[in-house]
C-alpha cells in the first residue's frame, strides 16, 4: 500500500478490528445514580480552576440513559469493535467490599446490546477514575491501592467474563502517575514528584496483580492487555546531549511502565534519572515478577511525537511540551530538557499530525515484544467541528488525519507487525479532562445542549473503511 498514491488502494487483513474507544468518565454522566459515589474526576472537576469552564462529568453525553442509541449508531457505521472503560465507583462506590448490582448491571446490559448487533465489547477497567475513597487513602503512591484494584478486576472479571473477550487492566498508566500526581493538571492533582514514581509503580502493581485476578476467574480464552501511551520521543539533533535527553524522556514516558510489564525490569538509566527524586525503596522483592505476568496482546496509544533536546537546567521558566498548562513538570527529576514542537499541521490541542511516529511506535513494540499482538487502542483529533448549514458536520481534517495514520497502521503491517486492530478515539465528542467540551474528538458529533448526536463526515468515511477493509478516498464521503 502506498498512500502517496491514491492510485493504490490500501486494504487491511479481513480480520483487522475497526472500533472506536470511549471512556466512563468522559460520556456517562449520571454520576449519582445507582449508587455511584465520587471520583478523583468529580473531586476535581468540581474545584474551582481545575478545568476549563468548571466542565465536570456530571452529565457527560449522558451515555448512562442513551446507551442503546449509540451502540445503534455504532452498528449503522458499520464497527466492528467497541472499547469503553467501568466506573470502579459505580461498582465499588468506595472501591473495597461488595459489589452493588445495579452498577455492573448497566455494564452487562451495555455489553449485551453490543453483542447482539454484533460488535465485540474490550473492555478498560481503569480510565483514571479512581475512588475518591481510595484517594482520600493515599490514593496510587499506597500500595494497598494496588491491591484494591486487584478485587475490584475480579469482580468485574467475573461479572462481565463470560461476555467480554478483551480486556485491558489500565489506559495510559503514564497519565495517571505523571499528569495525576507530578504535574497535577489531571485528578487528584498532587505535584510530588516523588509521588508520582511511588503512584507508577503501584499501577504497574495494580496492572500486575489485576491480569492475575482477572485471569483466575475467567474462561482461557479471554485476551487480558494493557493501553500504554508510550509516545515516540524524537531527539531534536543526534548530539550525544540530545540522545540522552531523548532516552531520559522515553524511560519516563515508556520505559518505566513497559520496562516492569514486559521484561520483568526498571529500565537502569531510569534509576540513574531519578536519583534526586526517589531510592524506590517502595519496589518489595518480588514485585517485578508480580507486574511482569504474560499479555495476550498490548494496546498502544498514539496522537503526536515528542521532540526534545538537552538544555540548560539554569533556564527557568514553563517549557511549552504539550502535556497541559502546569509550572510543575510533569518528568519529575528532569530539568535539563527542553520540548519543541514538531513541524507540520496541528489539531485543536496544538498536537502535530504525524502518521509516522505512529509507524515507529508500532516498530518499535514489534521489536520490544516479539510475538505480541498489537491494537491501536486510541488515535484521533480533536477540529473544531460546527454543524454547518445543511445540517452536517463536515471535517475533512479528522478525515485526513485518520487516512494518514491508518495507512502507518497498514505500512507497519506490510513491515511485518502483527497489528489487529484499531480504535478511533473517540466514538462520540465527550469531556475532554483539563480541557472540558471545548475539544472534540468525536466522530459522532454532539449538541451539548440537546444532547443530540450528528455523525460527522468522519464517522462516514470511517464506517466505509470498517465495512469494506480498504480506505476510501480521503473526500470520497
Ligand atoms: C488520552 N498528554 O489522554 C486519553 O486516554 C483519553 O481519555 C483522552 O481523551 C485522549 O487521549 C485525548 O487527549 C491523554 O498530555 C491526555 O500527553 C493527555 C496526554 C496524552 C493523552
Amino acid at each position: 500500500p502506498d498512500s502517496e498514491n491514491p492510485a493504490t488502494p490500501v486494504t487491511f487483513p479481513p480480520a483487522f478490528l475497526w472500533g472506536a474507544a470511549t471512556s466512563a468518565y468522559q460520556i456517562e454522566g449520571a454520576v449519582r445514580e445507582d449508587g455511584r459515589t465520587p471520583s478523583i474526576w468529580d473531586t476535581f472537576s468540581r474545584t474551582p480552576g481545575k478545568t476549563e469552564g468548571g466542565d465536570t462529568g456530571d452529565i457527560a453525553v449522558d451515555h448512562y440513559h442513551r446507551y442503546r442509541e449509540d451502540v445503534a449508531l455504532m452498528a449503522e457505521l458499520g464497527l466492528d469493535a467497541y472499547r469503553f472503560s467501568v466506573s470502579w465507583s459505580r461498582v465499588q462506590p468506595t472501591g473495597r467490599g461488595p459489589a452493588i448490582q445495579k452498577g455492573l448491571d448497566f455494564y452487562r446490559r451495555l455489553v449485551d446490546e453490543l453483542l447482539s448487533k454484533g460488535i465485540k465489547p474490550a473492555v478498560t477497567l481503569y480510565h483514571w477514575d479512581l475512588p475518591q475513597e481510595l484517594e482520600d487513602a493515599g490514593g496510587w503512591p499506597e500500595r494497598d491501592t494496588a491491591h484494591r484494584f486487584a478485587e475490584y478486576a475480579r469482580i468485574v472479571g467475573e461479572a462481565l467474563g463470560d461476555r467480554v473477550e478483551q480486556w485491558m487492566t489500565l489506559n495510559e498508566p503514564w497519565c495517571s502517575a505523571f499528569l495525576g500526581y507530578a504535574s497535577g493538571v489531571h485528578a487528584p492533582g498532587r505535584t510530588d514528584p516523588a509521588a508520582s514514581l511511588r503512584a507508577a509503580h503501584h499501577l504497574n502493581l495494580a496492572h500486575g496483580l489485576g491480569a492475575s485476578a482477572l485471569r483466575s476467574v475467567m474462561p482461557a480464552r479471554n485476551q487480558v492487555a494493557v493501553a500504554l501511551n508510550s509516545a515516540a520521543v524524537r531527539p531534536l539533533s543526534q548530539d550525544p546531549a540530545d540522545l540522552a535527553a531523548a532516552r531520559k524522556i522515553d524511560d519516563l514516558a515508556s520505559g518505566v511502565f513497559h520496562g516492569p510489564i514486559l521484561h520483568g525490569a526498571y529500565p537502569e538509566s531510569l534509576y540513574e534519572a531519578t536519583a534526586g527524586v526517589t531510592d524506590w525503596d517502595y519496589v518489595l522483592d518480588g514485585d517485578l515478577a508480580l507486574i511482569n505476568q504474560p499479555l495476550d496482546a498490548l494496546g498502544l496509544n498514539y496522537y503526536t511525537p515528542s521532540l526534545v533536546s538537552a538544555a540548560d537546567p539554569n533556564t527557568k521558566g514553563p517549557r511549552a511540551d504539550g502535556h497541559g498548562a502546569s509550572e510543575h513538570s510533569p518528568w519529575p527529576g528532569v530539568d535539563d530538557v527542553a520540548f519543541h514542537q514538531s513541524p507540520g499541521d496541528r489539531t485543536e490541542m496544538g498536537w502535530t499530525v504525524d502518521p509516522t511516529g505512529l509507524h515507529e511506535l508500532i516498530m518499535r513494540y514489534t521489536r520490544e515484544a516479539p510475538g505480541l499482538p498489537l491494537y491501536i487502542t486510541e488515535n484521533g483529533a480533536a477540529y473544531d467541528d460546527k454543524i454547518d448549514s445543511d445540517g452536517r458536520v463536515h471535517d475533512p481534517e479528522r478525515v485526513a488525519y485518520l487516512h494518514g495514520h491508518l495507512s502507518a497502521v497498514r505500512r507497519a503491517i506490510a513491515d511485518g507487525a502483527d497489528v489487529r486492530g484499531y480504535f478511533l478515539w473517540s466514538l462520540l465528542d465527550n469531556f475532554e479532562w483539563a480541557y472540558g467540551y471545548g475539544k472534540r474528538f468525536g466522530a459522532v458529533y454532539v449538541d451539548y445542549a440537546s444532547l443530540e448526536r450528528t455523525p460527522k463526515t468522519s464517522a462516514r468515511w470511517y464506517g466505509r473503511a470498517a465495512r469494506t477493509g480498504t480506505l476510501p478516498e480521503v473526500g470520497a464521503v
